[in-house]
């Protein structure tokens, strides 16, 4: 059994990677989260009791409660989905982007490497790359080009953990993926955002054109590559990860109005998102290649099945709705969206 140290278990993909490992049951998962507006513990109901599970709340940001968070658990291995993870909130306000995703990771490299961690695996994003044209993908050589706040955040925590590697030998690896969709995702992103405002028969709204392009990748096959990378990885090595699904956001509405049974009229096309990155597309070929892994789900099979959760848990998703999502809605979307 591994001591796993999971950062941001409670949000989207950690609470899936947590769920993953613990029905695997092969390893000991200590989950560290700060329980933001995008953390939530009810993702964990179904393996909460597990003797192998447990939780503390804490925040990267705070070095002091780290070291000691680490000096009393003594994790072997620890994986970082902790983050801010918006774009459209790193656009209305960057602050919590910077320390949260630079100055935390920094803590929790500190902590890691100074209590004899063995292995420190960071979850990024294919933004870092920046945007393509029409053509041709992001390879792990690929220059850093990150153009909104949340990805040069990002790449500011990929480069010391880069850093970390090559001043101090402590061994990293670090993931990039391409845009995840799935089960307990919070709905401010496109899919979970667009299924619950088809089902509520609000508007949907699109920005720009609608012909931005991302490259889809089902939460579960995201979770099997990161754990892959942490078994098998090299120490300082990248490793991409996509799911060889590449959309425009259109298709991607389209297919959810098709699934809710709703029509066209329901798309409203809203002021661009401020930098709008055009088009993500993922080469995966480096850890296909070396460790076999690929994505098994279809597109078209993940967002049905996606789209089936949430109609089948509309009380998550309305709860998380509630609150404190709503002001960042309004502030968002205010000004966009007509009537
Ligand atoms: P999320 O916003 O759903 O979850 C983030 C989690 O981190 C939440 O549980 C939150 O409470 C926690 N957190 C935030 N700030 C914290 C702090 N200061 N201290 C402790 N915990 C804190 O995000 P997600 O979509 O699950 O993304 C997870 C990771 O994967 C992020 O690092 C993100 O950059 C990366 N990533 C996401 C995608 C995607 O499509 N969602 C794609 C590639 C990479
Ligand atoms: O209301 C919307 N309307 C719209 O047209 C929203 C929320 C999004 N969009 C567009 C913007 C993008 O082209 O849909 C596309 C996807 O948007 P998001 O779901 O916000 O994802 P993206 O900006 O691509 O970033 C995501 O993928 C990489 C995650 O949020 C990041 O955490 C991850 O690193």
């Amino acid at each position: 059994m591994t001591r796993i140290l999971v950062t941001g278990g409670a949000g989207f993909i950690g609470s899936n990677y947590v769920r993953m490992l613990l029905e695997r049951g092969e390893d000991e998962v200590l989950n560290l989260d700060a329980l933001t507006y995008a953390g939530n513990l009810e993702n964990l109901a179904e393996v909460e009791d597990s003797p192998a599970y447990s939780f503390v709340k804490a925040d990267i940001r705070d070095a002091e409660r780290i070291q000691a968070i680490f000096e009393q658990h003594r994790p072997e291995v620890v994986v970082h989905f902790a983050a801010e993870s918006h774009v459209d909130r790193s656009v209305l306000d960057a602050t919590e982007f910077v320390q949260t995703n630079v100055v935390g990771t920094q803590v929790l490299l500190d902590a890691a490497r100074r209590t004899g961690v063995t292995r420190f695996v960071h979850v990024s994003t294919d933004e870092v790359y920046g945007s393509l044209g029409d053509t041709g993908l992001f390879t792990e050589d690929s220059p850093l080009q990150p153009n909104s706040p949340y990805s040069a955040s990002k790449t500011g925590s990929d480069l010391l953990v880069r850093a970390a590697y090559h001043t101090h030998g402590f061994d990293t690896v670090i993931t990039r993926c391409s845009n995840n969709y799935g089960p307990y995702q919070f709905p401010e992103k496109l899919i979970p955002l667009m299924i619950a405002n088809a089902l509520e028969g609000k508007k949907l709204p699109v920005y720009g054109d609608g012909k931005n392009v991302r490259d889809w990748i089902h939460v579960r096959d995201h979770c099997e590559g990161v754990d892959v990378v942490r078994r098998r990885g090299q120490a300082g090595e990248v490793y991409n990860l996509g799911g060889n699904s590449e959309r425009q956001n259109l298709q991607v509405v389209r297919g959810i109005l098709e699934l809710a049974g709703k029509g066209e009229e329901l798309i409203e096309y809203v002021t661009d998102r401020p930098g709008h990155d055009r088009r993500y597309a993922i080469d995966a070929s480096k850890v296909q290649a070396e460790f076999g892994w690929e994505p098994t789900m279809t597109f078209e099979q993940g967002l049905e099945e996606t789209f089936r959760w949430y109609v089948d848990h509309r009380d998550w998703w309305e709860r998380v709705r509630s609150g404190a999502y709503q002001d960042y809605y309004a502030r968002n979307y205010g000004a966009r969206l007509g009537g």
